[in-house]
């Protein structure tokens, strides 16, 4: 196979749901087709932050029932939309995002096609390796997955390290960070539309996420609750999870529940993120914290745990706030001295944006892709 820079066709298979990974595809594809490059998006559904435009295609996977089937077998027919797609429309290469059951799916279309005509590149998300992929239910088909893609990546160098240690000692796997549109999450919007969130003396602090249990939204609102003594507040919660009526329930026990708004799904995320005086992401294993880089992009400081890859997200002291996992009264004091601090807040928030800048904007992240592609192709 020639690899060359003529434009490419790609395959993305990826969930479409609220999430890291479904997002990181989904604005991935999205750039690439903007990059010249013909992209076909194949899921169940059409993902979240999928933005129809010139060179983009979705392609719905439909499962079939049958009352033989207590679990409808998904892989197959994810495997043959891919390669029925692939022959289709002659693709070069399915990007697989988060390994189960996607790199399988892709191998076997691959099987179909013909690895002559197709290539496989992997990216491992968090879950995927740290409770998925580990699960023995599934490391064994996860690891035959990822030894034979074409190229594996990860999007922190913790993730790329777990991986090697629970489920493919000798995967080779690079290391490609999370990225952000900046033009899009930027600290320009703050001010617009914040009344819809906090009155003008409080201040605003938000979590967004899927409420899974890693993403301890306990510690969320205790984090807010300390935070709320010591001076006006307000707390935003978007999503939606299964941990809700956690929150919901702990807010209500530490008598903050008519400071705490669940305001669901939001669609201009950017705005609630640029009007927050601090972003709380406390989870015990988030492997990189697509949100966390959202808020820095905003001029947002973090604060969160010192655990998975979020310190390669988040500069402790610099761009936010890092203690370890569970500790809320640390992380509440030093957020409170932070917020009565206007200046070293300023100095935080400009940090984080100039970091993004530097390192994760999706003008420097998506030629990375491209060049694994390339790669890959080569190969
Ligand atoms: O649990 C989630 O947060 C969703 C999950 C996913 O795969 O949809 O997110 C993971 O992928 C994101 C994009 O690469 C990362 O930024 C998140 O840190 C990661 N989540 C975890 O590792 C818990």
């Amino acid at each position: 196979m020639i690899a060359s820079d003529r434009p490419l066709r790609i395959g993305v298979a990826c969930y479409p749901t609220f999430g890291g990974s479904g997002a990181v595809a989904a604005d991935l594809a999205c750039a690439l087709a903007a990059r010249g490059h013909e992209v076909h998006v194949i899921s169940y559904a059409t993902p979240v932050r999928f933005e129809p435009g010139p060179g983009l295609t979705f392609h719905e996977v439909d499962v079939s029932s049958y009352p033989l089937f207590k679990f409808p077998p998904y892989e197959m027919a994810l495997s043959s939309r891919l390669s029925d797609v692939a022959l289709r429309h002659g693709l070069d290469v399915i990007h697989a995002h988060y390994a189960v059951p996607h790199s399988v799916a892709a191998y076997l279309a691959r099987e179909i096609v013909g690895r002559e005509r197709l290539r496989v590149v992997t990216t491992l998300h968090g879950t995927d390796i740290t409770l998925i992929g580990s699960d023995p239910a599934y490391r064994p088909m996860t690891r035959f997955a990822l030894r034979r893609s074409d190229a594996v990546t990860a999007v922190s160098e913790y993730l790329r390290d777990e991986t090697r240690r629970v489920v493919c000692d000798d995967c080779r796997i690079r290391v490609i960070g999370n990225f952000v549109d900046a033009e899009r999450f930027h600290p320009r919007l703050r001010g617009a539309g914040r009344a819809r969130y906090a009155r003008p003396a409080e201040k605003l602090l938000v979590h967004a996420s899927n409420f899974r249990p890693v993403k301890r939204v306990a510690d969320v609102v205790k984090i807010f609750a300390l935070t709320a003594r010591a001076l006006p507040a307000r707390l935003v919660m978007a999503g939606e999870g299964p941990e809700r009526a956690t929150a919901e329930r702990v807010a209500a026990e530490l008598g903050v529940a008519d400071r705490v708004s669940f305001v669901g799904a939001v669609s201009d995320v950017e705005r609630l993120l640029a009007n927050a005086d601090a972003f709380l992401l406390p989870s015990d294993g988030e492997s990189f914290g697509l949100a966390a880089l959202e808020a820095l992009a905003c001029g947002t400081p973090v604060v969160g745990a010192r655990a998975g890859g979020l310190p390669e997200v988040v500069t402790d002291g610099v761009d936010g706030v890092l203690e370890a996992v569970g500790a809320c009264e640390a992380m509440a004091a030093r957020l409170v001295d932070l917020l009565r601090a206007p200046e070293a807040w300023a100095r935080a928030g400009a940090a984080g944006r100039a970091k993004v800048e530097r390192f994760f904007r999706s003008e420097l992240v998506v030629p990375v892709y491209e060049a694994v592609y390339r790669e890959a192709l080569a190969d």
